[in-house]
């Protein structure tokens, strides 16, 4: 997975009041609102929960600015999130022992626990299913529409499962076949004439993605890092208002929705 440098993340809350215009544009739909579709609660079940973010000094350590965007991040979707002023495992247990949920990641993982109710919640998962509701519903529903999944690392999967259950039919793409061995969707090693008009990108590469995949009406949905399309198309489809991309705000906000959902255990 991509280690999100500084630059990534500053001025966290100007950008998501931008992101969350160009979400209402793109998706017909509030940030909040294409969250909590990923994670399948609504309204009534959003909760307010005191939460930490745990800053993590293991392996290459700590990302200047990272706790302090996921916790804006957190507050931005009504979470009562504060970065905890304890790091590592003192910062976990400070957390669990007030009963408050709980953020943090090393250079593997990035994770989210509620301790009042037992959910876990992983940031590849989370990503996923954030760009394929998103994706959803900038296609005003998916069912019966074919989709271009590029990727098959954790967040591909998961947005083309939550995509499947939707209705979708997927064209699950990837450089590496081993990745695509077993796979119950339609897989391809490599991109064909065909043009897709649903596509979701989730590589680490970044040029995947070119004119000659995409249909005039194409709507791009892409959790990869770096973006996998080249700068000229990236830029025509976002002032159309058909890409979706963000280096860490969707994945973070549905870890908070998926705490919520009901016992776990
Ligand atoms: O500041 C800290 O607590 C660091 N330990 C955070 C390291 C995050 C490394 N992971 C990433 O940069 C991203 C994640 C946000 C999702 C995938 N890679």
């Amino acid at each position: 997975m991509t280690r999100l440098t500084e630059t990534d993340i500053i001025d966290v809350v100007d950008y998501l009041k931008k992101l969350d215009d160009e979400l209402k544009t793109a998706c017909n739909a509030s940030f909040k609102n294409i969250v909590m579709r990923a994670s399948g609660i609504d309204e009534t079940s959003f909760k307010s929960l005191k939460t930490s973010v745990v800053p993590i000094t293991s392996g290459l350590g700590i990302i200047g600015g990272f706790s302090h965007a996921v916790c804006e991040i957190l507050k931005y979707i009504g979470a009562d999130a504060y970065v905890c002023d304890s790091t590592d495992v003192d910062g976990i247990y400070n957390s669990i022992k007030e009963g408050h949920c709980f953020f943090s990641a090393d250079d593997n993982r990035f994770t989210a626990y509620n301790p009042l109710n037992g959910r876990i919640s992983d940031n590849g998962d989370a990503t996923g299913r954030g760009f394929a509701a998103a994706l959803e519903l900038a296609a005003n529903g998916i069912k019966d529409k074919t989709v271009l999944v590029a990727g098959a690392g954790p967040v591909g999967i998961s947005a083309a499962k939550y995509l499947h259950k939707a209705g979708a039919e997927i064209i699950l793409f990837d450089i590496d076949k081993e990745k695509l061995q077993n796979s119950e969707y339609r897989t391809c090693t490599s991109l064909g004439d065909e043009k897709y008009s649903y596509v979701i990108e989730a590589t680490t590469s970044s040029k995947v993605i070119t004119e000659k995949n995409l249909t005039d009406t194409a709507v791009v949905s892409a959790p990869g890092m770096p973006l996998g399309l080249e700068k000229k198309l990236a830029q025509r489809l976002k002032s159309e208002g058909r890409l979706i991309h963000n280096p860490l705000e969707l994945g973070t906000a549905v870890m908070y929705t998926d705490l919520l959902l009901k016992q776990e255990f």
